[in-house]
């Protein structure tokens, strides 16, 4: 089998399992012997992004200036994760399921602290752009939810992990069920287990890929280490990603023209300047 052959073999495996159960891992990602480097790098970015956000008077959170208009991207700050994003695996899959031109619509730190014994803690929801509890309804598409993939939630973990380690959790097949955790009439407690749930679990350096209609939560990380991660959201062409002003946030020219060719029109929608093209 040739090593194309191999690649669209992974990718459909990938594929089927994300229209299946709604989500899947891609494994190791990041190669074994760079992912310490790049955790430690996040690390740090973390701390001097919170600290510029703080300084500018602005939200990390939300990514956004004093004045509540569009910061400084996340990406800005994390610049060696960039290549792997369209790593190919991992691009293929985004591709095939969503459209051959993509965007990434937000890139977020997601660390879950470490010492936090509260087996029982959840916070079930659906993501952007099938987040009911979106305050800027910018993210809220209807319910009942058609049955379209919309958005790819890739969450790339730094750190290995699992039940142990605050894997996230999910609900397999949840995609295609028409309630939701945050859904006013549907009578789920977003804030407590779910039967058939289960916890994401893989070695540092994979990504976990879901569905954005799947629901998940993050998870109590009780090992004594932070559990590093950053959260991708990439969506097709079609989906706005300007409308009420989500997370907007801008990635510097100098940034953009550092990152490899094939990650330039992932982000070139929130550059200054850049003609924003499909091609
Ligand atoms: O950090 C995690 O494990 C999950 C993150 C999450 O739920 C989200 O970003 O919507």
């Amino acid at each position: 089998m040739t090593a194309a052959d191999a690649l669209t073999k992974q990718i459909e495996k990938y594929v089927s399992q994300l229209r299946e159960v709604g989500w899947c891992v891609v494994e190791r990602v990041i190669p074994e012997n760079e992912v310490d480097a790049i955790r430690q790098h996040v690390e740090a970015a973390h701390l001097e992004a919170t600290a510029d956000y703080e300084a500018a008077g602005g939200a990390l959170g939300r990514q956004t200036d004093k004045d509540g208009g569009p910061g400084k991207n996340v990406i800005a700050y994390i610049q060696p994760l960039a290549p792997y994003l369209a790593e190919k695996r991992v691009l293929g899959v985004v591709r095939t399921m969503l459209d051959p031109h993509v965007r990434i619509a937000q890139t977020e730190f997601k660390t879950r602290p470490p010492n936090d014994d509260n087996k029982m803690y959840r916070s079930y929801h659906s993501d952007w752009p099938h987040d009911l509890s979106d305050r800027d309804r910018a993210g809220a598409v209807r319910q009942p939810f058609p049955n379209v993939t919309m958005g790819l939630t890739t969450i790339w973990l730094l750190s290995p992990f699992g039940p142990d380690s605050g894997g996230t959790w999910v609900v397999p097949g949840s995609h295609r069920d028409p309630r939701n955790p945050r859904g006013p009439e549907d009578g789920i407690d977003e804030f407590k287990p779910i039967p058939g749930e289960m916890q994401a679990s893989g070695p540092a350096g994979s990504v976990v890929i879901i569905d954005s209609r799947i629901w998940h939560s993050n998870a109590a990380n009780p090992s004594d280490k932070p559990r590093v991660a950053i959260v991708v959201r990439y969506v097709p062409w079609w989906v706005s990603v300007e409308f009420g002003g989500r997370n907007n946030a801008i990635v510097p020219r100098q940034v953009y023209d550092a990152f490899p060719e094939d990650v330039k029109p992932l982000y070139r929608h929130r550059v200054d300047g850049v003609t924003n093209s499909i091609s």
